[in-house]
C-alpha cells in the first residue's frame, strides 16, 4: 500500500524519567518529579520513577533490541538532574550509532531538577537562562554526535498540568502563562546555543498538536473551539513559528494575566528559526460552548464557557478516543498555517492492557492504532505535507506520569519486577513495517 521514501525516520521515543531509574547514580540530583511522586496521593499507586524500566543499566541491550527492531532513530531525553555527569547520555548516543540508529535529544521532557523549581521553576525568568546554561553543556558533550535535538518536550504539559492543574509535578498553581512564556524563552535561548554546538544536527522542538474540533457549526461552538485551540496550539505555534502571541488568547486570558512578563525582544528571541518541528498527536478534542458556565475540571481557564464532548467510538486504555483523521488534519493544519518546514510526528501512540501470555503479547489493538495513523501520515504527505520521520510512543512500557506503571504505551512490554523485556505484537509489526518502508 502506501510507500515512504527511503530517507524517512522510523523512530521510537522515550523519557528520561519515564524509563530510567537510577535517580541517585552519577550524582543525579532530584527533580520535581521525584518529589511529586513521593507525595502520597499525587500519583496512582504510589508509584515514582526510583527504578522505572531500569534502562539507565540496560540501556546496551535496549539498543540492541531497537536494532533488532530496524529502528533507524531514535528519540530520548537528557535529564536536566544529570547535567553534572552525563557519562550516561555519552555512551547511549556511542551505542546508537554503532547501531547505525540517529540520536535525537530531547532537553525537556518534564523533569526540572528540583533546586531550579526552589527558585521559582518555570515561573521564574531566570530558568530560562539556567536552561539556557544546561543546553551549553549538553551541546558540548554530544553535539559531535546528535542527529536532531528537540528542546522541550511539549511545554504545554509543564505550564497547564504543572502550574494550572497541578496534575503534573510541581503541582503548584501559579501563573500558568508565565510559565508558558518561560518555556519558550528558553526554547528561544537554547536554538542559538544547539546551533553553535552542533552545527550539523537539526534544531526543533516538540509541541503537542491536539486537533480541536467544534461539536456543531453554530457559533457558539465554533468559538469554543477557537478558545482551546488558542490555549492548547497557537500560544505555542504562533510565538515559536511567527514571532507573536495570538491577539484572541491575550484578549481570553486578560482576567487571569496582564502578559507583563512578556519583554521586548523577547518574540524574537522566540522565533529563531528551525529546521523542522515536532508534532505529538495522540487524540483529537471535541468541544462546544456551555450553555451557562460550567467548572469541568479541564486545564483550560476559559470561564466555564467551554464544555468538552466524547466522542463515539473506541478509546485506548487512557480513556482517549482513536480518530487517525486528527493526525492527518493536525499535519495539514501545520503546514498550511505554519509551513513550509520539515515535519516529524515525535509521538504517536496508546496505552492498552497488554499481558504476556506464553511469551507473547498480542496487543492487536495497537496495530490497529499504529497502523491507521501511520496511513493517516502518508495521507498528509500525499497531499504535500513534508513529514520526514515518525516516532513511535513508546519504545518501552514506562512509568505513565500520574498514572504511574499501570498504563502500558510501549512496542514493548517491561515485567517491572524482574525487568524482561517482551516485544510485543505490535513491534514485530513495526520491525515489518520498516524492513517494507510502508504499510
Ligand atoms: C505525552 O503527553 C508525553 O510527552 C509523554 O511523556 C506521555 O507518556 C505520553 O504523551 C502519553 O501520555 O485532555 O485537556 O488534558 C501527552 C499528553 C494528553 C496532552 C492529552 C494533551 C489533551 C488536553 N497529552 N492532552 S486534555
Amino acid at each position: 500500500m502506501s510507500g515512504f521514501p527511503s530517507t524517512f525516520w522510523w523512530g521510537a521515543a522515550t523519557a528520561a524519567y519515564q524509563i530510567e531509574g537510577a535517580v541517585t547514580a552519577d550524582g543525579r540530583v532530584p527533580s520535581i518529579w521525584d518529589t511529586f511522586a513521593a507525595t502520597p496521593g499525587n500519583v496512582v499507586n504510589g508509584d515514582t520513577g526510583a527504578r522505572a524500566a531500569d534502562h539507565f543499566h540496560r540501556y546496551a541491550s535496549d539498543v540492541a533490541l531497537m536494532a533488532s527492531l530496524g529502528l533507524t532513530a531514535y528519540r530520548f531525553s537528557v535529564a536536566w538532574p544529570r547535567a553534572a555527569n552525563l557519562d550516561f547520555y555519552d555512551r547511549l548516543v556511542d551505542a546508537l550509532l554503532a547501531h547505525g540508529i540517529r540520536p535525537v535529544a530531547t532537553l525537556y521532557h518534564f523533569d526540572l531538577p528540583q533546586w531550579v523549581e526552589d527558585a521559582g521553576g518555570w515561573t521564574n525568568r531566570d530558568t530560562a537562562y539556567r536552561f539556557a546554561e544546561f543546553a551549553e553543556a549538553v551541546g558540548a558533550r554530544l553535539g559531535d554526535r546528535v542527529a536532531m535535538w528537540n528542546t522541550l518536550n511539549e511545554p504545554w504539559c509543564s505550564a497547564f498540568l504543572g502550574y494550572g492543574t497541578g496534575v503534573h509535578a510541581p503541582g503548584r498553581r501559579a501563573d500558568l502563562f508565565a510559565a508558558v512564556h518561560h518555556l519558550l524563552l528558553a526554547h528561544g535561548l537554547a536554538v542559538p546555543v544547539l546551533r553553535a554546538a552542533s552545527p550539523g544536527s537539526q534544531v526543533s522542538i516538540a509541541l503537542n498538536g491536539g486537533t480541536v474540533r467544534a461539536v456543531s457549526a453554530e457559533p457558539g461552538d465554533v468559538d469554543a473551539a477557537r478558545r482551546i485551540d488558542g490555549l492548547l496550539n497557537r500560544i505555542f505555534f504562533d510565538p515559536v513559528l511567527r514571532g507573536a502571541y495570538p491577539a484572541d488568547v491575550v484578549a481570553d486570558t486578560a482576567a487571569v494575566t496582564d502578559w507583563a512578563f512578556v519583554r521586548p525582544g523577547d518574540l524574537g528571541v522566540i522565533s529563531a528559526p528551525l529546521d523542522a518541528l515536532g508534532v505529538n498527536y495522540y487524540q483529537p478534542d471535541l468541544v462546544g460552548a456551555a450553555a451557562s458556565p460550567v467548572e469541568d475540571g479541564s486545564p483550560y481557564p476559559t470561564g466555564g464557557r467551554v464544555v468538552h464532548h466524547d466522542l463515539p467510538g473506541p478509546v485506548t486504555d487512557m480513556g482517549w478516543p482513536i480518530d487517525p483523521t486528527g493526525l492527518r488534519d493536525m499535519l495539514l493544519r501545520v503546514t498550511a498555517d505554519y509551513g513550509p518546514i520539515p515535519l516529524y510526528v515525535t509521538e504517536n501512540g496508546a496505552a492498552f492492557v497488554d499481558t504476556v501470555v506464553d511469551g507473547r503479547v498480542r496487543d492487536a489493538q495497537r496495530v490497529d492504532y499504529l497502523r491507521s495513523h501511520l496511513a493517516a501520515a502518508h495521507e498528509a504527505m500525499a497531499a504535500g505535507v513534508d513529514l520526514r520521520g515518525y516516532f513511535a510512543w513508546s519504545l518501552l512500557d514506562n512509568f505513565e506520569w500520574a498514572l504511574g506503571y499501570g498504563k502500558r504505551f510501549g512496542l514493548v512490554h517491561v515485567d517491572y519486577r524482574t525487568f524482561t523485556r517482551t516485544p510485543k505484537d505490535s513491534a514485530f509489526w513495526y520491525r515489518d513495517v520498516i524492513r517494507r518502508g510502508g504499510l
